[in-house]
Formats: structure tokens, sequence, C-alpha cells
């Protein structure tokens, strides 16, 4: 079987920041105004009156500080609370395509590939900006990319589940080389106007160029071994779909916007995560201690603290166990994979190093690395 290197990497970065300030002081003035508007529900019983929201608890609950948009007045309007974006014709590249390119091309530079010689392309996100054609398959054409492409979705956990399937195309030979790409637009299907969610998720792309060794001109890490594995809960949830016109009451409901119940995430992600760490590293005979670099999913970084402790016996350095989350948010399943992009140096050849995604499903991905 061939062995399989990741030798590029790119992370795209929308153009607006909003900082946690920004976002409660329109988050609250949104209250002030549906609190004037159904004063009479409210006072008769009939509707719940809305509190406001506040950074200090956003950042203890989380640790995020700060989130990447790629439209920001319309989330910040407290009349509209949602991304304003202009409709683009059918002849323009589609938002997500644009996106997914630009850390694509950081990709290819890094690794000295041209498109042209890219097998497969796969779009992994947990929201595709339409059902069809696939935008992987835009993506190829804006590249100029060969071979064939498709887009899966395996929410937060898509890049590991991506890597997953592009390293086993690439062992058995089918394929050569491969780009996972992660374009994630969450603002346009977070609920802004939900004072429990409204300041978890972030706009991103990010790209993992896999090459087999024996074409690969500069190779920086091995892939040693990956486990994916799910099991159903409805913890976090989106209900939006094709059968959505279908649906009487179709406009504004609540579940069509991401949904979760957050504390029973936590706690049951938890101890899944850890475990599935654990028996990934026995089944490869690692020990966990060999472990010198962890780059985690960002959700939440308690979330990551427990794990890190959890996998290596002592609580990790912020070098060993980095987080992104303060910056970026979670940016679901690019989250590990900008950790992995932008806080990988400082390792040593034979170094080992974990990327690992977890979420909706549930989900969870791990693939174990070695720096060459
Ligand atoms: N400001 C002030 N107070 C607040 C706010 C706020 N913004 N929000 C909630 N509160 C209040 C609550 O009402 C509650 O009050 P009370 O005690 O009176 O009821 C109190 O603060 C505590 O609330 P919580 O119990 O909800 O707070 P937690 O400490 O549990 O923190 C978190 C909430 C941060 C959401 C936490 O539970 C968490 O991070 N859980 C894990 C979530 C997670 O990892 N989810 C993964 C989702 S990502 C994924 O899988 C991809 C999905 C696809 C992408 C979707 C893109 C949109």
């Amino acid at each position: 079987m061939k062995e399989v290197v990741i030798s590029g990497t790119g992370v795209f970065t929308p153009p607006y920041a909003i900082s946690n300030d920004e976002l409660v002081a329109s988050f609250n003035a949104y209250v002030d105004l549906y609190n004037a508007e159904h004063a009479g529900e409210i006072a008769a019983g009939e509707l719940e009156a809305k509190s406001y929201s506040s950074s200090e608890f956003i950042f203890a609950a989380s640790g995020i500080e700060n989130r990447y948009v790629m439209e920001k007045e319309g989330i910040l309007d407290p009349t509209r609370m949602c991304p304003r974006y202009t409709p683009r014709s059918d002849e323009e590249p589609s938002m997500m395509a644009e996106m997914a390119v630009d850390a694509a091309k950081q990709a290819l530079a890094m690794g000295g590939v041209d498109a042209t010689d890219i097998d497969l392309i796969l779009c992994a996100a947990s929201n595709m900006e339409r059902a069809y054609p696939a935008m992987a398959v835009e993506i190829q054409a804006l590249l100029g990319a060969g071979g064939f492409a498709f887009d899966m979705n395996v929410a937060c956990s898509s890049a590991t589940f991506g890597i997953q399937t592009a390293t086993d195309m690439i062992r058995a030979g089918s394929i050569k080389r491969a780009l996972v790409l992660c374009p994630e637009i969450t603002s346009g299907h977070l609920e802004w106007r939900d004072r429990d969610c409204h300041f978890i998720f972030g706009d991103v792309a990010t790209a993992v160029l896999l090459e087999a060794s024996d074409v690969a001109t500069g190779p920086q890490f091995r892939v040693l071994s990956t486990r994916c594995a799910t099991q159903f809960s409805n913890n976090i949830r989106n209900n939006n779909g094709f059968l959505r016109r279908a649906h009487d009451q179709m406009e504004d409901r609540r579940d069509m916007q991401f949904m979760q119940n957050g504390r029973k995430v936590f706690k049951e992600v938890l101890p899944l995560v850890s475990q599935h760490i654990a028996e990934h590293l026995e089944e490869e005979g690692q020990e966990p201690t060999a472990l010198k670099r962890l780059w985690l999913h960002q959700a939440n970084k308690s979330m990551n603290d427990y794990i890190g402790k959890k996998v290596l016996g002592r609580e990790p350095s912020p070098e060993e166990q980095p987080n992104i989350l303060q910056d970026y948010a979670n940016t679901s399943s690019a989250g590990s994979i900008i950790a992995f992009a932008q806080h990988n140096s400082g390792m040593s050849a034979g170094d080992l190093g974990l990327i690992c995604s977890f979420g909706a499903g549930y989900s969870v991905g791990s693939v174990v690395v070695e720096k060459l």
C-alpha cells in the first residue's frame, strides 16, 4: 500500500471580524426592539421576554472572543439579524467555491503542486450552498483540476472523515493527489436572534493537500492512521432541507437554523471523544504520551482542556494543544485544520501529532500524523 503525506494546507479568513462586544451590542438592541414590539403579549404571559446577552458570559462559557464572517452589516442590524448576501447569477462562482478556491491555492502552492495534477477534490462541510451540482465539481472547474470531485457532509467532523476517504483512495492506488476542502458559511444557518447560540460560529475555509509519498516533493506530515466513528443524536440539528417548501408554516421556523442542546452535547461528546482517541492510539500501538501536538476541534475551550488532559494524563501546554477558537469561534469542520495549519511549526522529524474533530451526528474523526 502507498504511503500518504499531508504536503500543504491553506486557510481563507473572511474579510469581516465581529468582536463579542459588537455582537452583544447589536443583540441587546434587537432584544429591546423585540420586547417593545411584543410588550402586550409579554404582559399577558403569551410570550416570554427576551434577555440580554453578555460578552463576559460568552468568553467564560466558550473561550470565544471574535469571529470572522463573509458579511457583517446584516448580522449586526438589529432589525435583520442575518447576513445579507447579494444573489449571484448561475454564471458567477458561488460563494463557497470562491472561499474554497482561495484556501486550495494556498495548499497547492505550499506543496508545489499544479492544480491539473489533482485527482480528487472533496468539498467536506456542514452545509452546502446548494443541493446540486456538487460544490466540489464547481471548485474543480475553477481550479482547473483533473480527476473527479464530490461533496460530503459529516458536520464538524467533515475534515477528518474527508482525510480518511482521500487517504484510503491514495493508499489503494486509485488516485495520487487529493484536496480536502472545508468551506464553512456558518453565518447563514446560525440563529443570530437566539442568545444561547448567537456567539458560537464563524465563517472560514480550509484546505488540506494529500499526496502519495512517492510523488510528493515537499512532504511535511505522514498520515500514520485514521479512525472515524458515528453515533446518532438529535442534540445538534438543523432541519432545513429540500422538503422545506413542502412543510406548512415554513417561514421563519426556528428548527430550520442551527439548534443544539449545548449542555447535553458537552456531557455526551466528551467521553465519546476521549475514548475514541484512547482506542485509536491503542490500536496503533502508540502511547498517548508520545503525542507532541493535539489539534482538536474548536468548539469550546473547556471541552478542549478536558480532552487534552484526559488524553495526555496531564495538563497540556498551549503549544501542545493550540486553540484558535478565541479568534475564529467554532468554524465547524474547519477548526481542527486551522489549528493544524497555523500551529505545526517547532516539531522535529519523527514527532507524532493528532488531528481530531467531533460534533453533530454525533461524529468523531481522528488522524495520527508523523512529522517528516
Ligand atoms: N449571555 C448571557 N447568558 C446566557 C447566554 C448569553 N449569550 N446564553 C445563555 N445564557 C444563560 C442561560 O440562559 C443559562 O441561564 P440559566 O442558568 O438561568 O438557565 C446560563 O446562561 C447557562 O447556560 P448554558 O447552560 O447554555 O451554558 P453552558 O455553560 O452550557 O455554555 C455552550 C453554553 C457554550 C453552548 C456550551 O454548552 C457548549 O459549548 N457546549 C458544547 C457545544 C458543542 O460543542 N457543540 C458542537 C456544535 S458544532 C457542530 O457539531 C457543527 C454543527 C454544524 C455547524 C452549524 C453552523 C451554524
